[in-house]
């Protein structure tokens, strides 16, 4: 057994000893997440975590304090994409705890690895529901919506409790993690030099996951036999790391690829074999698709229907869960493993010599994408007042070619879907959005969390509804002093500005303030605000705000008439047949 102090009488006689130091709870904590990289912390402080936020800081870890836990969870959330580490978030028992667990479940819906970290009641009063302060059976809860949970009752576990949370959160499919612990434990009282011992540093946390050599045949068999194969890449395939390796197949196989939103840059949008502005007829007209850390799930339409064309498809898919296989679709060659070993071995059975698709194939591709960007290009081009999506995205769009390093915050409906389209990436996992669920509210703390970690500057281009989720964290990015630009599209509501109540004076459901000034909000804090009424002005506005760094928000007006029911979803909206038009 351990030493392990847990009552006063026993911390006295190990003080009184005179030949041992002591640590406790706080310190394990602090002292196991430093000795495993883990040196940021997203949170918001408040009993029984508060001096833990204190003393992380002094020990040199990075605490940053946000307004509400979920924007932090969110910042931890896509730290975890950004870095292979499981982003750190900390909060307060019960409803700081929940405030959380959405961040929580929206990592691992989206396969990030990210630790919630949260304070709770004691198990005695809890388990006996006898009314504790912030009393709530956090385990319970988060189980469901998590990949994995654990709770360290003794200090002594702390190191254990860790590795576990780690290992979880990076191994395998990664996902939210979530590591209970109860008031009592940050007071606990150990041997330092025991307490040192029971840390655990995880050694190869993700460890590589080698395809067989048979499905790597299989896979290349099958994309052999292709007339019109294509390319898939998803997020998995961004967070992988693996960006040369995947330029490599890419170009050795010669075959056009579709970036989904979030691996757009892992080749750039510009690259000649880059099928983005052809997506209609490659999802239709292919015969074999080559999946890489993507999943047929609604964003690909479940790899079936009318997007898909008539004919039979052949997928190969590269993913490190083999349940996600056959998940809607057949899959004729499942390749189970890391997409780094993965794409590896793929190159390599290739061999020296890779036959090119029929030229007819990639040559209708080109065809098809050069005719679409052409027919896009005189839209991006407006310059009205107030603005449409399009004249203002065609700004942005020239922003980020001039700063291809730059990292690209999206969320919105029109906002977020004409964003995707039209703003072009030229380097890997540059932009971040709302990821498989389609939430709104992540911008804030996506765009902290990517200055944080990358020291970047960040161009957050946000709905005024989706801004409206997290909006209060610009106070956070001005405090933090963020090199980080909010683009505001204020087209006054949710999806248009213009709907009407039929049913009285209400303003209608969709509807917000009319000429609302978003960018005062920032001038509240310190931040530089600005309104912008025409493309030019934004161009200016947004220029300026990139080269200076300094926390700015921009008001851009769009017009309320400008957007399309839920953007280029409303197909998702069920219908009711007794509705009145
Ligand atoms: P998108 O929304 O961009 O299509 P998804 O989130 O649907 O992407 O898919 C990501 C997939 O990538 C998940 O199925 C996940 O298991 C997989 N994945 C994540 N990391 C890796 C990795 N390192 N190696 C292999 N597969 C991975
Ligand atoms: N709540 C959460 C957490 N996520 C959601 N996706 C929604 C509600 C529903 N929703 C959408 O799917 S988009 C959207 C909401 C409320 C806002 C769209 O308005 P916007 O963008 O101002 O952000 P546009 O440019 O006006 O379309
Ligand atoms: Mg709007």
């Amino acid at each position: 057994m351990m030493t392990q102090a847990t009552t006063l009488e026993e911390q006295a006689r190990i003080t009184a000893d005179g030949m041992r130091e002591l640590t406790d709870g706080f310190h394990l904590v602090i002292d196991a997440l430093k000795l495993n990289g883990l040196t940021t912390i997203y949170g918001v402080p408040g009993i029984p975590i508060t001096d833990l936020g204190r003393m992380a800081q002094a020990a040199g870890i990075r605490v940053l304090s946000f307004r509400h836990e979920q924007n932090a969870g969110y910042a931890a959330a896509i730290a975890g994409f950004l870095t292979k580490k499981p982003g750190v978030c900390l909060t307060v028992s019960a409803p700081g705890f929940l405030n959380g667990l959405t961040a929580l479940a929206h990592a691992t819906t989206n396969c990030f690895p990210m630790i919630l970290i949260s304070g709770s009641s004691e198990r005695e009063v809890v388990d006996l529901q006898q009314g504790d302060y912030e009393e709530l059976d956090q385990l319970a809860i988060a189980k469901p919506l998590c990949k994995a949970a654990f709770r360290v009752l003794h200090a002594a576990d702390i190191g254990i409790g860790l590795a576990r949370a780690i290992r979880a959160a990076v191994s395998g499919r990664p996902g939210g993690v979530y590591l209970d612990l109860p008031a009592k434990l940050f007071s606990q009282v150990m041997n330092a030099a025991a307490g040192k011992k029971s840390l655990v540093k995880v050694i190869d946390a993700a460890p590589a996951q080698i395809p067989s050599p048979a499905a790597i045949k299989r896979a290349l068999n099958v994309l052999k036999s292709a007339k019109r194969p294509l390319i898939i890449l998803g997020k998995g395939a961004a967070y992988a790391q693996a960006d040369d390796a995947i330029r490599m197949l890419v170009e050795k196989s010669g075959i056009p690829f579709l970036p989904m939103s979030m691996a757009k840059g892992l080749l750039p949008d510009t690259h000649p074999q880059c099928a983005g502005a052809a997506r209609s007829i490659v999802l239709k007209e292919s015969d074999v698709v080559m999946l890489i850390g993507a999943r047929l799930n609604w964003l690909l339409s479940h790899g079936k229907g009318k997007t898909w064309g008539e004919g039979r498809k052949k997928f190969i898919q590269i993913d490190i869960e083999p349940r996600e296989m056959d998940s809607n679709v057949e899959i004729a060659a499942p390749v189970v493993g890391d997409i780094g070993s993965c794409v590896a071995a793929l190159i390599e059975g290739m061999g020296g010599t890779w036959p090119a698709p029929p030229a007819a194939w990639t040559k209708a591709v080109t065809t098809k994408r050069e005719e679409n960007v052409a027919k896009m290009a005189p839209r991006l081009m407006n310059n009205n007042s107030p603005m449409d999506y399009h004249g203002a995205l065609g700004v942005l769009r020239t922003i980020i070619k001039e700063r291809p390093d730059a990292i690209l915050v999206n969320e919105g409906a029109n906002t977020l879907d004409l964003a995707r389209g039209v703003i072009d990436m030229y380097k890997p996992r540059r932009r971040l959005d709302v990821g498989t669920w389609g939430v709104m509210g992540i911008g804030m703390g996506q765009a902290i969390a990517a200055a944080v970690e990358t020291g970047k500057p960040v161009l957050a281009v946000e709905g005024d509804s989706a801004f409206g989720f997290c909006g209060m964290e610009v106070e956070t990015i001005c405090r933090y002093d963020l090199p980080v630009c909010v683009v505001v599209f204020n087209n006054g509501g949710i999806y248009r500005g213009t709907d009407v109540n039929p049913g009285g004076s209400d303003p209608a459901t969709t509807v917000f303030v009319r000429g609302a000034r978003y960018d005062k909000i920032i001038e509240a804090f310190g931040g530089v605000g600005v309104q912008a009424e025409t493309p030019d002005e934004l161009k200016r506005a947004v220029d300026v705000a990139m080269d200076s760094g300094k926390p700015t928000l921009i008001n851009a007006v769009i017009d309320p008439a400008a957007g399309s029911e839920s953007g280029r979803i409303g197909n998702l909206n069920p219908q009711s047949v007794l509705r009145e038009k």
